[in-house]
């Protein structure tokens, strides 16, 4: 069904509260001008958020307030009739530079469109403030009123839900910088209950938003299956000729083969970026995120993946032999572990002398011009589970970064030594089988159960990226 009405938002208020920053999470655009000085925004600018080719909803960022007492002092001399009061206001003020701001962030809502005021709620509520309300209230349009909090100072909040309640329709507690998908969504059921006119209108954005998000979560888990998928079966062939140095070829392949395998996980996420639709700045992960360290670190290893008594029950659950299983604990090292699956040696990072060495060389033939020697794939489970975790933090910090954010402070960390900061750590056993299924297929000749294990895998991501963007939880913070 298609509503004729498109919802119009204007975003006003006070200058440097932060109204670009909900403009630009609201409509997931970081192209929105956010910055630390006031009068920042000049002019009005719509922001218009296009669903499969269509215009759905519209956010207008605004011009703070300039003279709102003196515009208040004009309306309550007005004298002519209630329905002009707003457009004799524009004419009478238009080009007077003292007005300038006023008349702009005005004109929107003297057009049509419904009002969303933001205030910084970490400060007191000043007679400044009072006198905005009160313009707005008169204009009779819709309202809300939004409290974005710039610090963590909650002794005013009180204060302003007070007066909101005096002069809005709606109030609500909307950090820009922190406003997750889930936040998003819940603003806007908001928004609904401000004009019945608007309900059906807001309820197909609803909708929209929602589907869109489970499509780009579809897309995220097809990315992380190829991710898997491409990284599980990759090698690199290679003639050993008489005279070569063997050492050095080696070493040269294993570099040339994590760095790889360190290019197509950037990649992929660099996809999945673009599917949240972070282009525009430099996007930085969070301080203590574990994603700081190389794909192929101790540290990587140690804080994500399984367990190793985890992970010889994740080999049991698939009918896999357990071959040796080397306690690494001994020395120092948790997180190593040795399974033969399926009859193939499994090695662990510590095993093998560090990630460096995680993918086994072997000779593979005879040629002419030597021995054919193959390096890769990884034999070991451990290295999907590692790729998991990555790749769903990575989801994670990705969704978490509201559009409206233009930094990164440090924030607290989930995980102290020792204790793994992934995900795949807290799955169940089918999770954990549907991996195991899945790195087994790819290393039989059985195409159907390749692509029967690939929709399982792909299926059961999808729930955990949805259950990860509706939950408040931060995940893959480790302490350095
Ligand atoms: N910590 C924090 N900072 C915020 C938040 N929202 C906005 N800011 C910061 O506050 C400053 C002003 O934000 P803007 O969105 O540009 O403010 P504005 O109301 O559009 O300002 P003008 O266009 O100048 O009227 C920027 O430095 C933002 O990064 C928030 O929720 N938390
Ligand atoms: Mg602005």
């Amino acid at each position: 069904m298609t509503h004729e009405i498109i919802p119009e938002f204007a975003i006003v208020g006070h200058p440097n509260e932060g109204k670009s920053a909900v403009v630009s999470t609201l409509a997931e655009d970081d192209s929105v001008r956010v910055t630390p000085y006031p009068g920042e925004t000049t002019v009005c600018q719509t922001f218009p958020v296009i669903i499969d080719g269509k215009e759905i909803i519209r956010f207008i960022d605004t011009p703070g307030f300039q003279s709102p007492r003196n515009t208040l002092a004009w309306m309550k001399n007005y004298r002519g009739a209630d329905a002009r009061m707003f457009p004799v206001y524009l004419e009478t003020h238009a080009g007077d530079p003292d007005f300038k701001d006023d008349s702009r962030l005005l004109e929107p809502i003297v057009k049509g469109a419904g009002i969303i005021y933001v205030v910084d709620g970490s400060r007191p509520v000043r007679k400044v403030d009072l006198a905005e309300m009160e313009i707005l209230r008169l204009t009779g349009r819709p309202r809300m009123a939004i409290i974005n909090c710039k610090e963590d100072e909650t002794a005013y909040l009180e204060q302003w839900k007070l007066e909101f309640r005096k002069h809005f329709n709606a109030v609500r507690v909307f950090n820009a910088n922190k406003a997750t998908y889930a936040e998003r969504i819940e603003l806007l059921e908001n928004l609904k209950s401000i004009d019945q006119d608007w309900g059906p209108a807001l309820e197909t954005v609803i909708s929209a938003f929602k589907e869109e998000w489970q499509q780009r979560n579809s897309l995220t888990a097809e990315i992380i299956c190829d991710l898997l998928e491409e990284c599980l079966s990759f090698s690199i062939t290679r003639i050993l000729a008489e005279r070569t140095d063997e050492k050095a070829l080696r070493e040269g392949l294993q570099k040339k083969y994590n760095r790889t395998i360190e290019k197509i996980e950037g990649m992929a996420h660099q996809k999945t970026r673009k599917l949240f639709k972070h282009n525009i700045f430099n996007y930085l992960l969070p301080t203590h995120s574990i994603l700081h360290e190389d794909l192929f670190s101790k540290k990587t290893w140690q804080f994500l993946g399984l367990t190793p008594r985890q992970l010889v029950a994740a080999a049991g659950m698939a009918g896999g032999a357990i071959g040796a299983v080397l306690d690494l604990a001994a020395a120092g090292l948790t997180f190593g572990i040795f399974t033969s699956i399926g009859g193939l040696l499994g090695a662990g990072w510590a095993a093998l002398g560090g990630g460096k060495h995680l993918a086994k060389m072997k000779v593979v033939g005879l040629s002419l011009g030597g021995q054919q020697i193959q390096i890769g794939p990884i034999q070991n489970i451990q290295f999907a589970f590692v790729l998991l975790d990555r790749a769903l933090i990575f989801y994670s910090h990705i969704i978490n970064w509201a559009h409206g954010r233009r930094d990164y402070p440090s924030g607290p960390s989930t995980s102290k030594g020792g204790v793994k900061a992934g995900l795949t750590f807290e799955w169940g056993d089918k999770k954990k089988g549907v991996c195991q299924s899945f790195y087994t297929a790819l290393r039989s000749d059985d195409g159907g159960q390749k692509t029967l294990s690939r929709k399982a895998l792909k299926e059961m991501l999808q729930d955990v990226l949805l259950n990860i963007s509706q939950s408040e939880r931060t995940y893959g913070m480790i302490h350095n």
